[in-house]
């Protein structure tokens, strides 16, 4: 047997260039190429290794601002990529080791690959304490990178070289399988990844992932195609395994063929476009008036490729009727069993396939006129108070946060890729944006992390660097990161930032009003002495100077035909440009018929406390409980 002699970090970025994945007969190279951070920990193992390999192993690398930056890049690349290609990414020890939780935590919940190499402290414990190691009193092996452990869907660390062998080839089958993906995380302690081994060759030789697609149980399609013919309305929900598995158009077929009408959490938003017949939009705490009135007579619950998180299911209260049966068509079974649904463990486009087939079979004409006539009457409806809350009112200033929405979706048209992640724009963008395109909505609402918007424009823009990426984000999200502006500049990476101001965290103060708190802690102000409290004049930023400074393009625009000329001048550019939109601090589209579980204090001296927490114990009361 050849062996080669490498060092750890020469290894792994060998071993990288050959891994491939296969889906319906197209092969991709799974892992694009290395973000990091160099520091003592990594900068003479898969730094050095970089270096001397990166341009023979067609391995390139990136240089990010911040480490939990370049998670959520990856992850971004590998959404947009229907998981079939991200990142990896490496860090020093400490601090930029654990810089990276955040960011891989959201990957894990939004079921993204991204593979993580953060280093680690010294294996031989010879230099102990080296710098940034924590030196846990009792648990002598425990290390800050241990914090990785539950936030990741595989977690190993490399004390010996060898241990590469068994332990990149597993990392490589959680990644590219569609149950266990999340984040991948190996640990490499600073020695180690710069000590040599003697590597059989066959390590490096090209190996192929099979990213599957789970066949159902033909037993199980003939119950649900069962349930699905003896209906009177069933509701299909779709979240974003419709998408990643590239089940759209057996989505279309199924619903037009039988007359069921798809609703759409954050991630399954696009699997049909807006204006398909049977698109009833958005579901559930932030969905629409469509949906959620159809959610609550329905007496047939289908959903694909869903978490079901409590946003999608108003916290278990959007389905109202006591006879609905539930079905969950999810590869993963732990997905397929929520709400107590019949499971139809399977890839999604295989499923939708074979429920079709059946249904053919068993010559089944769809649902009835009736049905399909409240679809279409509810629906446009829907559509028309989307157009309402888009339309801006006048040329004026101080506009609505829906009206820069609808002006933006206007000129980018529905297959600009729109990134959004925390604040009270995902809610509006889930009612308000129009895509018709499966990528042209790329919201992360799984771990809702407020600094994921602008590193992820730049992930989408890596994905797919000919389609128009806007990033929407809030002013406080904005302060928390911003700086893959630089990052986007020095990658010649081109896309456009629309900035909301409304002096801080709008869509929390609703929250804090709807729990009965006056408003505290929550807008940008300055400290009034006299009260000790955050109550002065509004903070002023000027944000278009700082990104300005930062080497964007920088717009300001407060009005309609302002925000126009400021695509236009976008549009014309090469360079990253951010438009900062000053918009008023209330106005937001409201609920529609949704709820979402926020507890409220059971004990308070104050009356607007007590009220809300009277309504709230309304609410729970609706919460479908057995469902749990
Ligand atoms: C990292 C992180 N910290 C805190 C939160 C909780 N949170 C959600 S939205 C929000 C405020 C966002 O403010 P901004 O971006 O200005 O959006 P707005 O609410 O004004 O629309 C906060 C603090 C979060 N989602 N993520
Ligand atoms: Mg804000």
């Amino acid at each position: 047997m050849g062996t080669i002699r490498l060092t750890v970090g020469q290894a792994i970025v060998r071993f990288m260039a050959e891994q491939f994945v296969e889906r319906d007969g197209r092969q991709t190279r799974f892992i694009a190429g290395v973000w990091g951070i160099f520091g003592h920990g990594n900068v003479a193992g898969l730094g050095q290794a970089l270096e001397e390999l990166g341009d023979a192993c067609d391995m390139p690398y990136y240089r990010p601002q911040n480490e939990q930056a370049q998670v959520h890049l990856a992850a971004a690349f590998a959404k947009h990529k229907n998981r079939l290609q991200t990142f990896a990414c490496t860090s020093s020890i400490g601090p930029g080791a654990t810089n990276m939780i955040t960011a891989a935590a959201g990957a894990t919940v939004n079921r993204l690959p991204v593979l993580l190499f953060p280093s680690d402290y010294f294996a031989n414990r010879l230099p102990d304490p080296v710098l940034q190691q924590i030196e846990h009193p009792l648990e002598h092996d425990v290390s800050a990178s241990d914090a990785f452990r539950p936030v990741s869907r595989y977690f190993d660390r490399i004390s010996r070289p060898e241990q590469l062998l068994s332990s990149l080839p597993e990392a490589f089958r959680v990644l590219t399988d569609p149950v266990d993906t999340g984040a991948v995380t190996i640990t490499l302690p600073e020695d180690v990844q710069s000590e040599a081994y003697d590597w059989p060759e066959t390590f490096f030789e090209r190996r192929v992932w099979r990213v599957r697609r789970p066949m159902p149980e033909p037993a199980v399609v003939e119950q649900v195609a069962a349930l699905i013919r003896a209906a009177k309305a069933p509701l299909v929900i779709t979240g974003g395994g419709t998408i990643y598995s590239e089940a759209t158009a057996a989505l279309d077929t199924f619903a037009t063929r039988f007359g069921i009408p798809v609703t759409e959490t954050q991630a399954g938003k696009g699997a049909l476009p807006w204006n398909h017949p049977l698109n009833a939009g958005p579901i559930g705490a932030a969905g629409g008036l469509a949906a959620n009135r159809l959610a609550r007579e329905a007496d047939l619950v289908i959903s694909i490729g869903s978490r079901l998180g409590d946003f999608a299911t108003g916290s278990k209260t959007i389905f109202q009727n006591p006879d609905a049966t539930f079905v969950g068509i999810n590869v993963g079974a732990m997905d397929a069993m929520k709400l107590r649904a019949i499971p139809l463990v399977a890839d999604a486009r295989e499923a939708l396939a074979a429920l079709t087939a059946a249904l053919d079979v068993a010559v089944y004409a769809g649902t009835l006129s009736e049905y399909r006539e409240r679809i279409a009457a509810l629906k446009a409806e829907w559509d028309t108070i989307v157009d309402d809350y888009r339309t801006p009112r006048g040329g004026r200033a101080d506009l609505a946060q829906p009206e820069v929405i609808g002006i933006v979706n206007e000129i980018v048209g529905g297959h600009a890729t729109v990134i959004c992640a925390a604040g009270s724009l995902p809610g509006d963008l889930l009612k308000l944006w129009r895509p018709e395109d499966p990528k042209a909505y790329h919201v992360e609402y799984g771990y809702s992390c407020m600094g994921y918007e602008i590193p992820a424009g730049l992930g989408v823009k890596l994905a797919e660097p000919d389609r128009e990426v806007v990033v929407m984000i809030g002013d406080g999200t904005y302060l928390m990161l911003n700086s893959e502006i630089v990052t986007a500049v020095a990658e010649g990476l081109k896309i456009t930032i629309v900035l909301f101001d409304n002096h801080g965290y709008q869509c929390i103060l609703d929250l804090q009003h709807a729990v009965g708190v006056p408003g505290f802690g929550n807008e940008l102000r300055f400290r009034d002495r006299g009260r000790n409290r955050l109550t002065g004049g509004y903070v002023p930023v000027d944000y278009r100077e700082h990104a300005e400074a930062m080497g964007a393009l920088s717009l300001f625009a407060r009005t309609p035909e302002e925000i126009r000329e400021a695509f236009a001048q976008a549009r014309a550019s090469d360079r990253v440009t951010m438009i900062t939109v000053p918009v008023s601090p209330e106005k937001r589209a409201p609920s529609f018929e949704g709820w979402w579980d926020v507890p409220v204090a059971a004990a308070s001296g104050q009356q607007g406390v007590r009220t809300a927490r009277e309504g709230y114990e309304r609410a729970v009361a609706k919460q479908r409980r057995e469902l749990a």
